[in-house]
């Protein structure tokens, strides 16, 4: 497939890509795609006043309305899966497959939503006083920004974008400066579907391309009720107290440090398939890769060279292709980082199996890599860093609560698993003094979550919950009312307040 036919594809023509100052590279190899305008911080203000207008007229439309446009973009995703998928492929360098798995997971979760949108569920309270009801509402909020990470350039979007929608709120997308086509090919296919809908508000779906300064501008603003940012801690942090001054709300998926725990019982056939989509998978760039593998004593020798050998006869290439299952890292600086942590592991007494660049004369300008398995010492510093490179950390350990403890000694809460089937130690993982991560897995890797579960996790992880259970209050504002359908005014507390 050549780079030309997917952009076609999608309905991206050359007049939309040649004319402005964001230079876009495939990491496929190195080459420029695109040339974009960007968004001036003027331009951004304009974007939120349309966002604020759009919501005033989308707050008034019923929920299961709202639903029918979120069902809408899900069947015109379904139409535009393969194109869509291409340029995910494209434009972030992971496998076609977790391409068209990505677009899937922006149909799945508009099903959802289209649910949810009649489903927007308050209580009935029991009050203390004779004559009252008392109920909780939930009304939509205001406009949602989203600002989503290269890596997942557009199944992040659609957690927050079809959620949002249904409970009323208008989005303004703001996609990594890495990855902005998929956003403008995601925009196109909204819009088909508002065209569809009929009267949906202009300004309802936005798309802001630009860097720092755009982001910065969304998160200041009090015209923005919701931010909803997936990236890294560093990000996070810079977020993150930016909209908790102004007392916005903040939905934060950040980084993971995600490990395995596998026990003496473990199907190791099982457990050797799902170490390997977890680490290798993406290049190792997904915030729920594998990145820390806790193997008891007595089947370390096994697994250890199980693993090596499959890790030997990974086909690396174009992500294009169809037999590749690793694609190239995104750029020069995520190759310099991957080297720097696997010398930080060596200096630490760690023995890197893999992990060399390839593929550097074809491709002086795209950065492929050799997956690396390094046996550790201990859980040392560069171990307890998130590296977005395929770099699989692995311990022994001899007693499950040491594993355990080694397990929840990072920074990041993300995702976490154990492969055992002993019910008494996986019960144990799941337990209050288990995993103290938001998802907590058993006999599956910690990658790959369905949308029907609530998606992130503790710690420098944020806290955030975006996607299904009920993240979809995130998006809208809980009112309690209290209703006196009496003759007297008794007031609570059993206070007596006679005029
Ligand atoms: C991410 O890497 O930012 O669980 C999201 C998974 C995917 C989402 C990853 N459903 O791996």
């Amino acid at each position: 497939m050549s780079h030309a036919t997917v952009l076609d594809a999608v309905g991206l023509g050359p007049s939309e890509l040649g004319e402005g100052t964001l230079s876009v590279t495939t990491p496929i190899d190195g080459s420029e795609i695109a040339l974009l305008g960007e968004h001036s911080a003027d331009d951004v203000e304009e974007i939120i006043t349309r966002a604020a207008t759009a919501f005033e007229a989308w707050r008034q439309v019923p929920g299961p309305r709202r639903g029918e446009l979120v069902r809408l973009i899900g069947e015109e995703l379904r139409t535009h899966k393969e194109a869509l998928g291409a340029l995910v492929a494209l434009e972030c360098g992971k496998i076609l497959q977790e391409g068209l798995g990505e677009v899937q997971e922006m149909i799945d979760i508009c099903d959802f939503a289209v649910g949810v949108s009649r489903q927007l569920y308050g209580l009935t309270i029991a009050s203390e006083r004779p004559g009252h009801a008392m109920r909780e509402t939930w009304h939509p909020l205001g406009a949602c920004a989203i600002i989503t990470a290269f890596n997942f350039p557009v199944a992040p979007w659609c957690w927050n974008a079809a959620l949002a929608l249904v409970c009323g709120d208008p989005v303004v997308w703001k996609p990594s400066e890495k990855t902005p086509l998929t956003a403008l090919a995601t925009q196109k296919i909204v819009e088909r579907a508002m065209a569809r809908f009929g009267d949906a508000p202009e300004g309802l779906s936005q798309v802001v391309i630009g860097g720092v300064e755009a982001g910065k501008a969304l998160t200041a603003s009090p015209d923005v009720a919701i931010v909803s940012a997936t990236g890294s801690v560093r990000m996070g942090r810079a977020v993150g107290p930016v909209v908790a001054a102004r007392f916005g709300r903040c939905i934060l998926e950040l980084g993971g440090n995600n490990a395995m725990v596998v026990a003496p019982s473990a199907d190791l056939e099982l457990a050797v398939r799902a170490i390997v989509f977890s680490a290798v998978g993406t290049a190792g760039q997904r915030c729920t890769s594998l990145r820390r593998l806790i193997v008891h004593e007595d089947i370390y020798d096994e697994l250890v060279p199980r693993l090596r050998s499959v890790y030997a006869g990974l086909p690396i290439g174009d992500p294009l292709a169809d037999e590749i299952l690793v694609g190239p890292l995104i750029d020069a600086q995520a190759h310099h980082n991957m080297q720097d942590a696997l010398d930080r592991a060596r200096a630490d007494g760690g023995i890197v199996h893999g992990g060399e660049r390839i593929l550097a004369s074809e491709h002086p300008d795209a950065f492929y890599v050799n997956p690396a398995i390094v046996e550790m010492p201990s859980q040392t510093e560069i171990v307890r860093e998130e590296t977005f490179a395929p770099i699989l950390y692995v311990m022994r350990y001899r007693e499950l609560d040491e594993a355990i403890a080694q397990h929840n000694d990072v920074p990041q809460g993300l995702s976490s698993c154990i492969f055992s089937t002993d019910v008494r130690e996986t019960e144990q993982f799941l337990s209050a003094v288990g995993s103290d991560c938001g998802i907590a897995n058993v006999n599956i890797g910690p990658s790959g979550a369905e949308i029907g579960g609530a998606f992130g996790g503790e710690k420098d992880t944020g806290g955030g919950r975006e996607s299904g259970s009920d993240a979809w209050r995130g998006y809208m504002r809980r009112q309690t009312n209290t209703v006196n359908y009496s003759r007297e005014l008794p007031l609570a507390q059993g206070i007596t307040f006679e005029i």
